[in-house]
């Protein structure tokens, strides 16, 4: 099967590499695709070297299957010539996901919407894929009215150039900024841009998607999107309202049944989901699980996720895994 992976030379697209990798993904041709700045560079991959190529040319080549993780505007150019080729393409972006007529998809929830005429799948937000991941089971049982998240998001979900922020502000250098203030000793409650309604778009992201991926509109999630100088794994507290009442214990086994979701609740042993541990997995953590004592059916949760593997490349390639095992490409 020939892939290609579109935006190869940035930070999720190394990260779709290593995964594809990794998951032995049965591909045998593998187009590298960046921008005109990058064509001519080589990229290692499976003990052999890849020359990056332009678009034009991935496209000339008809692959299967396109991993896009080349921002949102090479998306919308590009994403309708690479369908129409006859290719499948896994868009990374914001650019598809609330269109009406392509599937938002995290494969653990809602795989078995796809098609073989879905030509444009869309990979959700990297908040909102390890928030639904844990909610979804919950939801099937209890269902949520109301969800309320906070996240603490890090700087590798803004890119390269608010990781060098960092980095260069803890070696007391600092240049060229990616944020409008400083980051390192610092929480900016602005993730994405601002919006008329007083919500930056990365809130509204999670107020939307959750409900697209369950196909569900009977609750609401109200979202405040904070990034913090952790450089890579984004965490969220989230309190969630059901319409029925809960049992902590078959919350908790619920969630141990859940693939892809890994418990990490022992408070007395100091054991709770944190960023750095998450830092390469595939995996979203859920900890602090308990009850909201203010209200009733109502329950407070900490999950924290790596936002480059599940909430960017893993998830994008567990799409291309399902639609290879259902000969849907
Ligand atoms: P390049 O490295 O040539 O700029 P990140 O999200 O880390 O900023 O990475 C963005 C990725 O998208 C990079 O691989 C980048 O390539 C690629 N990219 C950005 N703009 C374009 C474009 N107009 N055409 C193709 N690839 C692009
Ligand atoms: C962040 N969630 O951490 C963003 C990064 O809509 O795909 C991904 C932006 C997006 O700021």
């Amino acid at each position: 099967m020939k892939i290609a992976v579109v935006g190869a030379t940035g930070m999720v697209g190394e990260v779709m590499l290593a995964v594809l990798a990794e998951r032995g993904f049965p591909l045998d041709e593998l187009l590298l695709v960046a921008s005109a700045r990058s064509v001519g560079k080589r990229i290692a991959f499976g003990g052999r070297e890849y020359p990056v190529i332009g678009l034009e040319e991935a496209l000339r080549e008809r692959p299967a299957i396109a991993l896009f993780s080349a921002g949102g505007d090479t998306s919308l150019e590009w994403a309708p010539k690479f369908a129409e080729a006859g290719t499948t393409v896994i868009d990374n972006s914001s650019a598809w996901r609330m269109d009406p007529s392509k599937k938002l998809v995290v494969p653990e929830i809602n795989a078995d919407v796809l098609g073989p005429e879905d030509r444009i799948i869309a990979n959700p937000n990297c908040s909102t894929i390890q928030m639904v991941m844990v909610l979804a089971p919950l939801h099937r049982v209890y269902r949520m009215k109301r969800v309320v998240v906070s996240t603490y998001q890090s700087v590798s979900g803004t890119g390269i150039r608010a990781v060098r922020q960092l980095e260069r502000e803890m070696a007391g250098t600092p240049g060229e900024m990616a944020y409008p203030h400083p980051i390192h000793r610092n929480a900016l409650p602005h993730c994405d841009v601002f919006l008329e309604n007083g919500y930056t778009r990365e809130e509204m992201k999670l107020a939307r998607e959750p409900q697209k991926i369950l196909d569900d509109r009977t609750f609401s999630v109200s979202a405040t999107a904070v990034r913090i100088p952790t450089s890579g794994g984004h965490s969220e507290a989230v309190n969630v309202e059901f319409r029925r009442d809960f049992d902590l214990a078959e919350v908790r086994e619920l969630l141990r049944a859940t693939p892809g979701v890994v418990v990490q609740d022992d408070p007395g042993a100091n054991q709770y989901p944190m960023p750095i541990y998450a830092h390469g997995k595939d995996e979203v953590f859920v900890g602090r699980i308990r009850r909201d004592e203010s209200q009733p059916n109502t329950l407070n949760l900490w999950i924290v996720a790596d936002n480059l593997r599940k909430g960017a490349a893993t998830n994008a390639v567990q799409i291309a895994e399902y639609l290879v095992e259902k000969g849907l490409v």
